[in-house]
């Protein structure tokens, strides 16, 4: 049973009082103070919406002796983007906002969304509406509801097997899309709700939100679809995923994969990154039944009391998975058949030119670590708007934060390359796939949990890799190196070939031997290693790597081979690794 409400967390109080996510934000932005009270900037993560600050600006300013350094208070918007896809217009709309609004940059996730950062409290309303002018949500994007659905964004001649994941992504979107109508009524101008009187307490009306009740969620709640030879959207790493089963063309029901979540708090041992694990085997028509219920069991079960053990991969290792499927088999109301071994066999990032199922083309685009931006020579920024203007495509965001432009004619395919190239930026082609394959969360100066660089180390030890991977010849090496700035695995370290996460300022901790294919987790192999070490360390292992690895071995298969006691031995050399 779940704890008594008396021993529930903060936040869950923060939600039981807002009144379906109301609270004080409408009063609180009428003000002219340049942030929100805590209360309300905790609420507003449930509109997409994230309060933070500068934090390359925190104890620059002056402030009158004994008060409390002032600090340059902006937020962070996240629009949740179904599936990736956006048209052009709204791609475009998104970029003149940044440039309006914002730090001038739009940052795609790895969740296919598209985050402002740097927008001022008094920009927020001008903000929102804009975005719901143009079809665009921030809801369900951040907070403790289902988050957005990922999809393989990439229009291939599959036989319409992708536009039919798309399709369920998109039904599962709309079925989990929080109904609370405190959103229009903040940011769209919507009168208030009729039935909102003043005595009416939180929890009494649950139609507001029949599937999430006042308090929604005891934490966010991932989902993922695939198909086995494309795990583009890393499945493993969600709460709940689907992998399809397809037989002569046609997905004839789905591997259902649960408990995947790789957030974890170093301090406490209770905590832990993991992959989601087989549960289920169920019928295309099954699917919106099944994750009802279990996001239903999540709801009702979940930890609301501790926030760190606040997700499905913790009730799912606290009953194990005999009980958590005896449990959810009372929500879904029949016996679960068996899972049937349905697992993922390869991962493409569909960059470069390739041709949709109607003839026409689209072309993936690198985008370093998802940031669209213009910075002196290279104007990613202004080279994407021109190419909205020019050809009208479509754009879908890929969840390894790169982009893809779609719907273009065969002749348009030179005069696409000519813009790119005119404005300073690297073709897909040009990339080397260590870079390709490599990706950063973003940390600082925005995130206001890191500890250390991320999206700004990155590029910088990349370049020095492609250094090391050329002297021993491996430069076509597909290797995924991810990085993170805090041990929370944004960027997904924990499933990587090497990850780096933020320990302290400029240490890391230094993981191996994730897979490829994103379905076994690394290893530690060094817990606190400083910045500058990070190269030496890896040349050593790649050194190791090019003599002993078997044929066509991958890096973190062989790391995974040899294991961390006889790697610490075979690059030791007498140096302190
Ligand atoms: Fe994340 C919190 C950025 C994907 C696990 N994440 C944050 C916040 C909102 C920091 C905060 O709470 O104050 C970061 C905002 C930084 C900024 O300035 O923009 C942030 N997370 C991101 C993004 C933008 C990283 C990126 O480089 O793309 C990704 C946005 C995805 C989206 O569009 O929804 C992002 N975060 C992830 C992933 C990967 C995924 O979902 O596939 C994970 C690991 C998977 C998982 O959920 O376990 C992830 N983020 C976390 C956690 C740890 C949660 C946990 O269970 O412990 C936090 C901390 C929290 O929620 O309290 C967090
Ligand atoms: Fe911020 Fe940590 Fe997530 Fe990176 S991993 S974006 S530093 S919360």
């Amino acid at each position: 049973m779940p704890p008594e409400p008396n021993t529930w967390s903060k936040v869950e109080e923060i939600k039981r009082q807002s009144q379906f996510l109301r609270g004080q934000i409408a009063e609180e932005l009428a003000q002219p103070t340049a942030h929100f009270e805590e209360t309300t900037a905790n609420l507003l993560k449930q509109h997409g919406i994230y309060q933070q600050d500068d934090r390359d600006r925190r104890g620059r300013q002056s402030c009158p002796e004994g008060q409390p350094a002032e600090r340059t208070w902006m937020m962070m918007v996240r629009v949740k983007i179904a599936g990736g896809r956006l048209t052009g217009d709204q791609w475009l709309a998104l970029s003149e906002l940044a440039h309006r609004f914002g730090n001038q940059t739009l940052r795609i996730t790895n969740r296919q969304d598209v985050q402002f950062h740097g927008i001022a409290k008094q920009h927020l309303p001008f903000l929102m509406q804009a975005l719901h002018q143009g079809r665009l949500t921030t809801l369900g994007a951040c907070g403790d509801v289902v988050r957005n659905v990922l999809a393989c964004p990439a229009p291939l001649a599959d036989g319409g097997l992708r536009d039919q994941l798309y399709a369920q992504a998109q039904k599962l979107t709309a079925h989990f899309l929080p109904r609370t109508k405190a959103y229009p009524e903040i940011w769209s101008g919507a009168e208030p709700s009729a039935d909102l009187s003043a005595d009416q307490r939180p929890g009494v009306d649950q139609e507001e939100e029949p599937l999430y009740g006042a308090n929604y969620l005891p934490r966010k709640f991932k989902m993922a679809l695939a198909l086995p030879e494309d795990n583009c959207v890393d499945i493993y790493t969600n709460d709940l995923g689907f992998l399809a089963f397809v037989e002569a063309g046609q997905i004839r029901g789905y591997e259902v994969l649960v408990g995947g979540g790789l957030g974890m708090t170093p301090a406490d041992k209770t905590t832990f990154a993991a992959l989601a694990q087989p549960l289920a085997f169920i019928r295309p028509e099954e699917l919106i039944p099944l994750a009802e219920a279990v996001v239903k069991l999540f709801r009702d079960h979940g930890n609301r009391s501790n926030r760190r053990r606040a997700r499905l991969k913790y009730l799912l290792a606290d009953w194990g998975m005999e009980r958590f499927r005896q449990e959810l088999e009372r929500y879904y109301g029949q016996p679960l058949p068996p899972p049937q071994n349905v697992s993922v066999t390869g991962l493409d990032h569909h960059l470069g030119w390739h041709q949709q199922s109607d003839g026409r083309w689209f072309y993936g685009l690198y985008i370093e670590n998802g940031r669209v931006a213009d910075r002196e020579n290279i104007r990613l920024k202004s080279a994407l708007e021109e190419i909205c203007r020019q050809f009208g495509p479509g754009i879908r965001l890929t969840p390894m934060m790169s982009l893809l432009i779609t719907d273009l004619a065969p002749e348009d395919r030179p005069r696409v390359e000519a813009i790119l190239r005119s404005h300073g930026v690297r073709l897909s082609e040009e990339v080397l796939p260590v870079r390709q394959y490599s990706g950063a969360c973003v940390a600082l100066p925005t995130c206001g949990l890191a500890i250390t660089e991320s999206e700004r180390a990155l590029p910088a030890i990349l370049d020095s890799l492609e250094g090391v991977l050329a002297s021993l010849g491996l430069e076509r090496l597909p290797l995924c190196v991810r990085m993170t700035g805090c041990p929370n695995g944004c960027g997904r370290p924990y499933n990587a070939e090497v990850g780096l996460v933020g320990r302290a300022k400029d240490k890391y901790a230094f993981y191996l031997g994730g897979s490829p294919l994103g379905n076994r987790l690394a290893f530690l192999y060094e817990p606190m290693l400083p910045r500058q070490e990070i190269l030496p360390v890896l040349g050593r292992l790649l050194e190791a790597f090019t003599s002993l690895r078997l044929d066509g071995e991958g890096f973190g298969d062989f790391c995974a081979r040899i294991g961390p006691e006889a790697l610490r031995r075979l690059t030791s050399n007498g140096q302190n690794t």
